[in-house]
């Protein structure tokens, strides 16, 4: 992480952790609007991801659902973590720089604020004009290419319609917690007692899930929003990551049907599919030395649904 602007080598995957053990997450320190689409979109808008992380791969698939792949540009980070943290490189088709002489993700923090104390995380929304970080909390992000940009997408998809809007919170609410950041609470966990709790808010979540996703073909209002998108990149990542690395198996994604038939059916969305990088997501993840220190990759599993993946 960065201290007074000065990066701290040793990085660390726990954010911070209360006194019995238990994962606490950090809040995001960039936090702008959009107020004039057209304005922004004249200085130049850019995502930093990683196609490991669930949080930076919500904000790709917005940007592919709402037609903005020309508007908003996207650079890559390497899937692996080392002590620089993200960094730019040649791994897995990742982007080589990002941006003349950028090699780490951190110092796109240090170029927007020289003094920035904290983690240095992705997704990263920037104004390539200005070269500084407008906004760096997925949810937020989602929310300014569905809302903020609106006036230059007019996209016919709205991810966060007025109607739904209280539904879409209380579903996102339920969700966040128990699954989202749950399965990060279970892996990080450093006492039984925080790991089980986590787990069991896990499963129980998944399992008024699985009820939920019987009758119901999408998480709110029987249509496509920003629901479905913070849940399938959880969903996603379950059986391949969080089973094995985080210790999340009491049962897998393909043990229940209804959420596997819901998976399914979003990997049949391009925007879903292309923005899904297993190999990424294996080798980010098991490369987290302090959960896998001989950084084997398992071969497994093989699941059906992967079949709509390109690179499957
Ligand atoms: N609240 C942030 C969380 C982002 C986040 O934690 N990203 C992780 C990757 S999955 C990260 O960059 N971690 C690097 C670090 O913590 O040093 C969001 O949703 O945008």
């Amino acid at each position: 992480m960065l201290v007074e602007g000065q990066w701290q080598r040793k990085w660390d995957p726990v954010q911070q952790e209360d006194g019995d053990g238990r994962f606490i997450r950090q809040s995001s320190a960039f936090t702008a609007r959009i107020k004039d689409a057209r304005a922004a979109l004249e200085d130049g808008l850019r995502l930093y991801v990683a196609y490991i992380c669930p949080w930076a791969t919500r904000t790709l698939i917005a940007r592919s659902l709402l037609g903005l792949e020309h508007e908003v540009d996207v650079k890559v980070v390497e899937p692996t973590l080392d002590d620089f943290g993200w960094k730019f490189g040649p791994q897995l088709g990742a982007t080589q720089s990002g941006i003349d002489g950028v090699e780490f993700a951190h110092q796109l923090y240090t170029m927007t604020d020289d003094r920035y104390s904290g983690r240095a995380t992705v997704p990263v929304l920037w104004n390539i004009q200005q070269g500084r970080i407008i906004n760096n909390e997925s949810a937020d992000i989602l929310r300014i290419l569905n809302d903020d940009l609106r006036p230059i997408h007019q996209s016919p998809i709205n991810l966060y319609p007025a109607e739904l809007r209280t539904d879409i919170d209380a579903f996102n609410d339920r969700i966040y917690d128990s699954l989202n950041n749950g399965v990060y609470r279970a892996g990080f966990a450093t006492t039984q007692q925080a790991y089980s709790e986590a787990v069991n808010s896990v499963f129980t979540c998944l399992n008024d899930l699985e009820r939920h996703f019987a009758s119901n073909p999408y998480a709110v209002g029987g249509q496509l929003t920003e629901s479905d998108i913070r849940l399938f990149v959880t969903l996603v990542r379950f059986d391949v990551a969080y089973y094995g690395l985080f210790k999340t198996n009491l049962r897998a994604i393909a043990d229940y049907p209804a959420l596997s038939a819901y998976l399914e059916r979003l990997l049949k969305i391009d925007a879903f599919a292309k923005n899904t990088r297993i190999d990424h997501i294996k080798a980010g993840y098991y490369s987290v030395k302090k959960l896998n220190p001989s950084g084997i990759v398992p071969e497994g599993p093989k699941l059906d649904w992967f079949s709509y993946l390109d690179d499957e």
